[in-house]
């Protein structure tokens, strides 16, 4: 990305590309249909370093997101919000306040603190030895804790149900899917149900978009280290 911004058609700014983080929120934008501007920010690239890049993110982490005047971070916090302020004609959040929004944010904070936060183990102490170090006892740990995490969404859809709230597809689906998808990509084998979940959420339009969109060539360059290609 260079200095200057690209411009806005709306408010809406989703920076960062290229991962399992920054696929959450432009998925959500895609099934809301809401316009926005999407900069090219890629990790552990030069574009996070300019200053521009540190100013929008100090702690320097994709994705950030801007809505006019708000800028937020954290991409489960994104998606909410993103549900809550766009529910006009797309509905990806139960009614604040009503038992299927308590159990949609139990599983939002299940997907991040006891999957995401899992799986990051991983990356670190496996795809980032130089960063991190290299650790075969945590990642060993971890991949054993998210198998027990995993089954815990087995449990749930158990039943045949579609999605994990009230038959209806939600921001909970779009963070639970990423982390299924993020373990697939360490050959954590999921269980049967899962899998099929996983697969079903594939099919959505949003979703293979949203895949084209934030695995460009040049992002899959970056994953590899390559940030030059
Ligand atoms: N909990 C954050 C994690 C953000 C995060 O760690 N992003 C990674 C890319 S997936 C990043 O920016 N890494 C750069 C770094 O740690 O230096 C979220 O879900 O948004």
């Amino acid at each position: 990305m260079t200095d200057r911004l690209s411009d806005a058609q709306s408010g809406l700014r989703l920076w960062g590309l290229g991962t399992v983080r920054t696929i959450r929120p432009l998925w959500a934008l895609l099934e809301l249909e809401i316009p926005f501007t999407h900069e090219e920010i890629l990790t552990r690239t030069p574009s996070m370093e300019t200053d521009v890049y540190r100013n929008v993110s100090p702690r320097q982490k994709i994705p950030m997101f801007d809505d006019g005047e708000l800028r937020i971070g954290e991409s489960a916090a994104i998606c909410l919000y993103l549900a809550d302020r766009y529910r006009d004609s797309v509905t990806l959040t139960p009614n604040a306040g009503s038992a299927a929004r308590a159990i949609h944010d139990e599983l939002c904070w299940f997907a991040m603190t006891e999957m995401d936060s899992v799986l990051y183990t991983i990356r670190r102490h496996e795809g980032l030895p130089l960063v991190y170090g290299e650790s075969k006892v945590a990642v060993d740990s971890a991949r054993d804790y998210f198998i027990r995490s995993s089954g815990e969404i087995e449990r749930r859809l158990s039943d045949g149900r579609k999605y994990l709230v009230d038959s209806a597809f939600s921001v909970a689906d779009i963070l639970v899917k990423s982390c299924l998808d993020w373990a697939s990509i360490y050959k954590i084998e999921l269980p049967e149900a899962s899998q099929a979940y996983a697969h079903r959420l594939s099919e959505r339009p949003a979703f293979q978009e949203a895949m084209k969109q934030n695995f460009t060539p040049k992002a899959m360059a970056a994953l590899a280290g390559d940030p030059k290609s």
